[in-house]
């Protein structure tokens, strides 16, 4: 590229960069209407103290003393050779001892937008060519409960959130959004693998200048941008489903419903409706019902529910509602409520699982395949619903509910993480941390020495994204990016591919793992599957050489035909949905015969079983951050711009602020039983009253000297969130929410520790 730019690409946006041996330029991609301020982060990161420049192995697991593992451990630097030797020798003893079954390589994490460099890719195709597979984790953080209630009731998540109603369609036919949980800009901005347009905030402006209403049903009013001029409909934490059964009650009292498509295209209705009425458990649930537990008053939620069949409107449900205890009944109840109103399967109208939950969502999806590094076949069936780790490091053997399934936690001796950062995203730190003293040996390769590296036995510095060649691509974004590398790898870090190639030469699987390719051949063959579906349809194909010159890609994307609900709608013989009735099952016989009490047979109103308590009066409300994604490159230069004294900031309502005593910018502690941590305070009416909002990703900063619950210093709210499932159905993770209590924090300021790595030791 001219005058030492490369383009170049990250899941928050491409972008072109420029190193000059200190520091990164970066120019976002002049195509893209609103980039993402998250770029910034890139800037001064390269060559961070926090970046992890040579192999380094715990000493204590070095010399097997026993002592459980602490973040403030000694390590020893050790050359590469040595430590992929050791690392080798290490597996094959579990391996060879315990089983492939002992092995936890589940490595949840988003790593970088590359997808040859896939970190996730990389390492399970290694265990799976030298181990014949591992314990894997299955769903997600982000859809932990929707991806497992929505193929019993409506579709697959995927077609639901991503193949569905169209931002275009919005603009055009939409007169009502009613957003469950908002929709807000700074998760939309991040998509995996890229995104190279950012549309949705002047999608959101063009619609409300069309004449869409927004409705922001949130106890945060940024949970929609301003350009949508919303309604903010501030609600108590976690009621969601209680407004949308009070509306539904409106809707069928005022004979608002539509019974045709409910015959038509639904299952179970009327059982639905016997609960609805309260005909068996005497308890209506009308407005009053529903405003005595949301806190809306019943006059708006009737007139609401009156204006909802009034044009094309559109319910949509975020992925934040069912990251916490009972999170499937929002995302069923959300489906049946727009199938009471019989638009779902109409342009722009209906029901949209997490629109705007992520740059994945709202676009159309591209017609030809993107590369994709193959992983191999798993021969293991062990597994985890992903946020269970803690449980399955804690109670081996131990049977647990699963989707209609009993199944049993495996007995973990090695866990191999790559990609990934499980002390930011798993609930209740301390508790991760006693789980994560049971393995034998931990092993992490990153980027930096983010908590999860500071408390592995061994950790193996990885490149990061703008020190290698790979290809930037995700199925709804319409540009391949050549993500060319920008500057060399700092210290000793070498390539994911790299360090597993290594040992595999070490088990005797080398060719099985690389197949005689290097990285460059890797990246030309994961590209000839792209460039051979645009050449069999006709559409520029450029070999990879002339692909890699240009620096990017156009990938034509398939109609904006409403995927598998608009198919259903026009001819629901022809396209039943993927559930046993082929319809929408608002009962589901299947869900009801697994006898769970906390997920029964139809949406149902399930109160949080931890609800505020005099002493801890306050929601914490743990989302995504607005500065950063998720913990990755916390120390680079915006978010690093965002934070007070260092430490993480936490908004919370004037009214709360003054019953505490606390101002603008003081600093304050936030805790319950399971721990403690420490933000600065911004006092905003944009956050409803008996809520505080601590958005994750501050390193954890664990304070010397209280070994259960030490207080985390800068603000990771997963000191404070609850680890358990969102029921015996999903058992999703409900990091959302939790109860807490606040006070003006007035001792000394500890100082910020997390970016400061080890300072190697010598070898006793
Ligand atoms: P990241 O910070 O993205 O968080 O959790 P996740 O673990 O994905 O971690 C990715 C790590 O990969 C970073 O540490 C980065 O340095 C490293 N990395 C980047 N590139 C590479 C590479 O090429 N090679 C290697 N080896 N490493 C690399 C996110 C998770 O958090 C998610 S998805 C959600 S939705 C959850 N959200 C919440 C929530 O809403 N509330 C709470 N309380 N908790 C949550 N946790 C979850």
């Amino acid at each position: 590229m001219n005058d030492g730019w490369s383009s170049h690409s990250s899941h928050w946006g491409a972008f072109s960069a420029r190193w000059d041996g200190r520091g990164v330029e970066i120019a976002p991609d002049p195509g893209d209407p609103a980039p993402s301020p998250i770029l910034g982060n890139f800037t001064d990161t390269l060559r961070h103290r926090a970046r992890i420049e040579r192999p380094m192995v715990r000493r204590s697991w070095l010399e097997k003393t026993g002592e459980p593992r602490a973040f403030d451990g000694a390590f020893v630097e050790l050359p590469w050779d040595e430590v992929l030797d050791l690392l080798a020798a290490e597996l094959s003893r579990v391996h060879t001892s315990y089983g492939a079954d002992a092995i936890y390589g589940g490595s949840y994490g988003w790593a970088s937008a590359g997808r040859f460099h896939h970190a996730q890719s990389q390492i399970h195709r290694f265990l799976n060519v030298a181990f014949g597979g591992y314990v894997r984790s299955v769903n997600s953080y982000s859809a932990g409960a929707s991806a497992v209630i929505l193929p019993h009731v409506l579709g697959s998540f995927e077609a639901l959130s991503r193949r569905n109603v169209t931002w275009d369609q919005i603009s055009e036919h939409t007169d009502l959004v009613l957003a469950f949980g908002g929709m807000a800009l700074k998760n939309s901005m991040v998509a995996s693998g890229g995104i190279s347009r950012h549309i949705e905030r002047d999608a959101m402006r063009k619609a409300a200048q069309r004449g869409t209403r927004f409705y922001c049903v949130s106890p945060l009013r940024d949970d929609l941008p301003e350009q949508a001029d919303a309604t903010w409909l501030p609600i108590k934490v976690g009621t969601d489903v209680a407004l949308m059964l009070g509306l539904a009650h409106s809707l069928v009292t005022e004979g608002l419903h539509d019974r045709g498509f409910l015959a038509r295209y639904c299952t179970g209705y009327e059982l639905f409706e016997r609960y609805l009425l309260g005909i068996d458990d005497g308890q209506p649930k009308h407005a009053g019902w529903a405003s005595e537990i949301t806190g809306m008053p019943a006059a708006d939620i009737v007139a609401l529910a009156r204006r909802l069949p009034q044009g094309r409107t559109l319910i949509t449900v975020s992925h934040s509602l069912q990251r916490a205890q009972h999170g499937e009944q929002p995302v069923w109840m959300g489906a049946v409520l727009a199938a009471m109103l019989g638009q779902i399967g109409l342009p722009g109208g209906g029901y949209n699982y997490a629109l705007g939950a992520l740059g994945h969502t709202g676009r159309r999806v591209n017609a030809v395949p993107i590369p994709t590094m193959p992983q191999g076949r798993n021969g293991v069936d062990a597994f985890i619903p992903v946020a269970r780790i803690s449980d399955m490091l804690l109670n081996p053997g131990r049977p647990f509910d699963y989707n209609g399934r009993t199944l049993t936690y495996p007995d973990i001796k090695l866990v191999y993480w790559a990609g990934g950062n499980p002390f930011h995203h798993h609930q209740d730190i301390n508790r991760l941390r006693r789980a994560f003293n049971v393995p034998q040996t931990i092993v992490v390769h990153e980027t930096a020495w983010t908590p999860t590296a500071r408390f592995s036995d061994i950790v193996l510095p990885a490149t990061m994204t703008l020190e290698r060649d790979d290809i930037g691509a995700a199925a709804t974004d319409p540009r391949l990016i050549a993500m060319r590398k920008v500057a060399p790898p700092v210290g000793e870090a070498r390539d994911d591919f790299e360090i597993f190639s290594a040992l595999a030469r070490r088990l005797g699987v080398e060719q099985a793992f690389t197949e005689g390719r290097d990285s460059r051949q890797w990246m030309e063959h994961l590209y000839e599957t792209t460039r051979q579906a645009l050449a069999a349809r006709g559409w520029d194909a450029p070999d990879f050489a002339e692909f890699w010159r240009r620096g990017e890609l156009a990938l034509p994307s398939e109609p904006d035909d409403g995927g598998l609900l608009r198919a259903f709608r026009n001819d629901p013989e022809a396209h039943k949905l993927p559930t046993p009735s082929g319809k929408i099952e608002i009962f589901s016989e299947t869900i009801a015969g697994f006898d769970y009490a906390d997920c029964p047979g139809h949406p149902t109103w399930l109160p949080c079983t931890e609800p505020p308590t005099p002493r801890y009066a306050l929601t914490l409300i743990a989302n995504q951050p607005a500065t950063r994604l998720h913990s990755q490159l916390d120390f680079g230069r915006h978010s690093q711009s965002s934070k007070i004294a260092g430490r993480e900031v936490a908004r919370l309502n004037p009214v709360d602020a003054e019953a505490r005593g606390i101002a603008d910018g003081d600093i304050i502690r936030l805790f319950n039983d399971r721990g403690a941590c420490l933000a600065a305070a911004a006092i905003s009416d944009r956050v409803a009253e008996g809520v505080v909002h601590l958005p994750t990703g501050a390193w954890y900063d664990p304070a010397a000297g209280d070994a259960d619950a030490p207080l985390c210093v800068h603000g990771n709210p997963n000191v404070l969130t609850r680890d358990v499932g969102t029921s015996r159905l999903a058992q999703g993770c409900t990091g959302q929410v939790t109860i807490v209590a606040c006070e003006k924090y007035t001792g000394p300021l500890p100082p910020i520790l997390a970016y400061e790595p080890p300072t190697p030791v010598a070898q006793r």
